[in-house]
């Protein structure tokens, strides 16, 4: 079971992108290359069967085009606004609170003192990794597992924050089925993955491991092409995306939408 998605909601950078926070040393990003790459996986996100709902771009927060880090979204079931670990990042939840209302009337949030950012859940079928970081505490993670316990779903924690290299655990790991992920070196061992099928993106590749299924296709950051060979073996069929401007600031594939 992998969960289909007929919505997306992103949106787009705003002018002073490049004000947002990153740990990465690749240099200032060009909005404008920016924003063509972000109309390009937009456009990839209509092609495979996505509505695309675009929030107005918010010069307010500059990290605002990763999305996914302000909710959780079981589609079909629920949705849970986070709390986001960076406090420039706090006022996010409040637009997407407000489109995620239309969709799902009763809308929880992560409380303080817990702290969660959503690029640190990694939903596999009927298990949600949890990664425990810089920016998603342990009260954080409690309080999504008890509120995904209410759905019937298992979580499992994976403390990333010796782990270098990887902000959230999604820049790490992420699920291209229910019982199958793609994975970085350093995480592919970890005892929460064990029941699990693992292809482990090449040395060198780790920024690739950001992808995001969506639908019948994984979009895949382009320039990669080791796993790009190892996702076409094992049967993929593939939608490479150019990323450069989101890596610098930090951000993959899957932080760039929220699906449902
Ligand atoms: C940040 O530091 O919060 C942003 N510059 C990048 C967030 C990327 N989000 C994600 O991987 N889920």
């Amino acid at each position: 079971m992998f969960s289909r998605f007929s919505q997306a909601i992103v949106r787009a950078p705003a002018r002073n992108f490049a004000d947002g926070l990153t740990t990465v040393d690749l240099g200032p990003p060009d909005v404008d290359v920016a924003l063509a790459q972000h109309a390009a996986y937009c456009a990839a996100l209509a092609r495979h069967g996505c509505t695309v709902i675009a929030l107005p771009a918010d010069r307010a927060h500059p990290d605002s085009t990763f999305v996914e880090d302000t909710a959780l979204i079981l589609p079909g079931q629920g949705a849970i606004i986070t709390r986001p670990g960076a406090e420039s990042r706090a006022g996010e939840v409040l637009a997407m609170r407000e489109v995620l209302s239309a969709f799902f009337p009763e809308l929880p949030a992560i409380t303080s003192p817990g702290t969660l950012d959503a690029g640190d859940v990694c939903e596999a079928g009927h298990t949600v990794f949890i990664g425990i970081s810089l920016r998603t505490n342990h009260e954080g993670a409690r309080q999504l597992a008890e509120w995904l316990s209410r759905y019937g779903v298992e979580s499992r924690l994976v403390d990333i924050r010796h782990t270098p290299g990887i902000l959230h655990l999604k820049s790490g790991v992420v699920a291209l089925d229910a019982d199958r992920l793609l994975c970085i070196e350093a995480l592919a061992n970890h005892e929460a993955f064990a029941d699990m099928r693992v292809l482990r993106v090449p040395a060198g590749e780790e920024y690739a491991a950001n992808g995001v299924r969506v639908n019948d296709v994984i979009f895949v950051a382009d320039d990669f092409p080791g796993t790009h060979a190892l996702l076409r073996a094992a049967g993929y069929t593939l939608e490479p995306l150019a990323m450069s401007e989101f890596a610098k600031m930090d951000g993959g594939l899957s932080c760039l939408s929220l699906r449902f």
